[in-house]
């Protein structure tokens, strides 16, 4: 090409002939951020305004296609141009302008594509409307333009999905025209003469019209709110694309008020915090150092969790030696991995033959000698100190040098497993979370004298799996377990002075978890608590702490368990669960004998305590550097405790009531109960300072 122009660092262009390209080269993913746009914006008028050019073709530098707006620009003040305002310039090019495909087109970038007149996807590309995802919707014409271009079902799929569309598929629907095999630059080159020859057809989508159908928009909708009662963006979205039987610069203008209501919500906020957040929980030193050789791994411990964490080690490649004790153990182990395997088969995120190679990768033992080559052993036994010290004991002489020995204990010392061997540099946690294959929280525990390399695997470890990754110091509970320990008690209180079950239960599904906790302990099962609090008695409970467990512990006396019994909080003869009736007796019974008057609760007063108490024990968790910011908090509940993602976790949540508020609160709280209702004193430093828990992520 013989004419080149630097637009601005992020924009260039080249002219030779009848041709003109413009690269876009704004890593890491393109974003349109306000140097692209503006760019764009001088690019676009030059071209269009030569009259020597007679077909211009857009491409991307560097690993993908504009991947969207850039999310950090949220929030702030808008600088012009905004991105609808250069697509609208694009696609009222008199000049054909096609765009080169490759990587990930997403939200903005994709909207960037549909607005010129052609699309030519690189094989292995894929696009998308991931807004929703965010909390919000295609924002710059993506409602309007994809349901003329592939119709009304295909695009309340893809933006109401977010999901990533096959360049395979979106040339089917019509979403793109052409799909090569090459390098963007050269494509572009090759498409702008195919264009000149007529073998390329161009056209404007706006000259398109979307066969519409009301009653698709009218499922859709009711669907949508059934099934996210809670969220906005979806609704919004469907409002949005129902516009697009109107003259586009109408469908636009309700496009905008309708993205406009989005970036209004809190919703927004939480979501974009949890996009950001699940990135920078391994974005600190200890997760990037140098790390171990990590190839072999072996499990100790065929139960739920040995074969769960199994399972996701073999889906991610890694060839796994299973340690059991007992034959019958042994096999029930590879049984369980196998009935994994299957599952994700029929779920169709496996394909059968991923699943016959990992079972392949699948060495089950009774010698625990067999680990003596493998570079990371992860114990998952009984929650025993005992048990798992002697296991640690006998890794020390067993393992090779280097090797990494980790616990997933749930709430055990590590330091005293450590301390069992004589390499505790090398020993760690890594918590999985139940189903280990599923949840993708993973907490890595790091020791006194954990290496910082052994630490590193940890991360590389969460890499590998797709898990997230979070650091978490040596505690009772580490940190999510140990704010659960706390808040759990909470639930208990309020029954006790006056709330019922399924009110709680009601309350706090309103507020956005998928299950209240009175139905979580029936589905995960009554005894496991039961016989918690039975060995807490045992060593003596805090004389100063309330006793909250009177009348769970009446329900299991009667060998009421929860759903595998059929009766618990709620009875489960029927399928749905119902309030079992004798439940209300043993609470009066319990009132009586503790001389409560009962009291009367909101859903709202309810919401606050359960909140107020979450924030209160991850405050100190935070404070006492147990967790290293409070966004690492926030992921533990997004990726471990089902805590609704559109909150952003509970103390981006916090930030939204203010520690003015909370302190208040827990002072009010305190007056019937100054033991469990404590004032944090990172959250009264806040309070006088004015900060809040994003100042500390900074
Ligand atoms: N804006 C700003 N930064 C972004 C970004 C974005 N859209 N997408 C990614 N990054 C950063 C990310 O934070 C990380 O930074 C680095 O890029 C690599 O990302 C108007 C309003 C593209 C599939 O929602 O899905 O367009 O941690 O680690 O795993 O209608 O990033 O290195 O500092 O995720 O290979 C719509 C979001 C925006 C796409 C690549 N677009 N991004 O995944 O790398 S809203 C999205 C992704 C919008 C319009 C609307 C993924 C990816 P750092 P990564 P990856």
């Amino acid at each position: 090409m013989s004419d080149s122009n630097q637009i601005n660092e992020v924009i260039s262009t080249e002219h030779s002939g009848d041709v003109a390209l413009v690269c876009i080269d704004n890593p890491p993913v393109n974003a349109t951020g306000h140097a692209v746009r503006e760019g764009l914006e001088i690019a676009f008028a030059g071209l269009i305004a030569d009259a020597s050019v007679k077909v211009i073709a857009l491409y991307c530098a560097g690993r993908t296609f504009v991947a969207g707006a850039d999310i950090r620009e949220f929030g702030k003040p808008a600088k012009a141009p905004g991105l609808s305002s250069v697509l609208n310039v694009i696609e009222q090019s008199p000049t054909p302008v096609i765009s080169i495909i490759h990587g990930t087109a997403l939200g903005g970038g994709l909207e960037l594509a549909l607005a010129t007149h052609a699309r030519v996807a690189i094989e292995g590309a894929k696009i998308g409307l991931p807004e929703v995802l965010l909390g919000l919707l295609p924002g710059a014409g993506g409602t309007q333009r994809l349901p003329r271009l592939s119709g009304l079902a295909f695009a309340l799929d893809v933006i109401l999905s977010g999901r990533q569309v096959p360049v395979q598929e979106a040339l089917e629907k019509g979403a793109v025209d052409r799909v090569v095999a090459g390098e963007p630059r050269m494509v572009a080159l090759a498409a702008a003469q195919q264009v000149l020859d007529g073998t390329l057809a161009t056209r404007r989508t706006v000259d398109l019209s979307a066969e519409y159908d009301r009653a698709v928009i009218d499922a859709t909708l009711a669907g949508v709110k059934k099934k996210n009662p809670h969220l906005i963006s979806p609704v919004k979205c469907v409002e949005a694309v129902a516009a697009c039987n109107l003259p586009l610069a109408e469908g636009l203008a309700v496009e905008r008020q309708c993205f406009m209501d989005c970036m209004q919500t809190p919703q927004r906020g939480g979501l974009i915090h949890a996009f950001f957040g699940e990135r920078a929980v391994s974005n600190i030193p200890e997760a990037k150092g140098e790390t171990r050789p990590l190839d072999r791994i072996g499990v100790i411990g065929g139960g739920t969790m040995g074969s769960g964490i199994s399972t996701a080690c073999l889906s991610a490649g890694f060839p796994v030696r299973l340690i059991e004790v007992k034959e019958d153990a042994l096999a029930r182990g590879v049984a369980t991995i196998t009935k994994n395997l299957d599952g994700a088969v029929s779920r169709g995120k496996m394909t059968s033959e991923a699943r016959d190679a990992a079972l392949a990768r699948l060495e089950p033992s009774l010698a625990m000698e067999d680990l003596a080559d493998v570079d990371l052993v992860i114990e998952a036994v009984f929650e025993k100190m005992e048990i798992k010290q002697e296991i640690f004991g006998k890794l020390d002489t067993i393992c090779k040098p280097g090797a990494i020995l980790a616990s997933n204990t749930s709430y055990l010392d590590i330091n005293a497993i450590a301390e069992m061997t004589s390499r505790p540099q090398d020993v760690l946690g890594l918590h999985f979370f139940s189903p280990a294959h599923v949840m993708r929280l993973l907490e890595i525990v790091q020791g006194a004298k954990t290496a910082p390399d052994a630490l590193a695997t940890g991360f590389l470890l969460a890499k590998k799996l797709k898990k997230v990754g979070v650091l978490a110091q040596v505690c009772d509970g580490f940190i999510g377990n140990r704010i659960l320990g706390h808040y759990s008690k909470v639930i208990s209180y309020l029954v006790l002075d006056g709330a019922s079950p399924q009110q709680v239960d009601n309350a706090l599904e309103g507020f956005g978890l998928a299950m209240g906790p009175h139905k979580v302990g029936d589905l995960a099962g009554l005894d496991i608590g039961y016989m918690t609090r039975q060995r807490k008695k045992e060593e003596g409970l805090d004389p100063n702490e309330r006793y909250g467990g009177a009348v769970a512990d009446r329900i299991c006396e009667q060998g009421w368990y929860g759903r595998k019994t059929g009766k618990g909080y709620y009875l489960y003869e029927s399928g749905a669960p119902v309030p079992n009736p004798e439940v209300a007796g043993f609470i009066d019974e319990v009132r009586a004998a503790d001389g409560i008057t009962p009291q009367s609760f909101t859903d709202q007063d309810i919401i606050d305590r359960y909140m107020t108490a979450m924030i209160s024990e991850a405050a100190r968790v935070v404070e006492d550097g147990t967790a290293k910011r409070p966004v690492d908090v926030d992921m533990v509940f997004l990726f471990g405790y089902g805590f609704p993602r559109f909150r952003g976790g509970p103390l981006h949540y916090a930030d939204m009531i203010g520690a003015t508020e909370l302190v208040r609160r827990i002072e009010a709280y305190a007056k019937t109960d100054p033991n469990y209702w404590q004032v944090p004193e990172i959250l009264r430093k806040m309070a006088a300072d004015g900060t809040t828990f994003a100042d500390l992520n900074q």
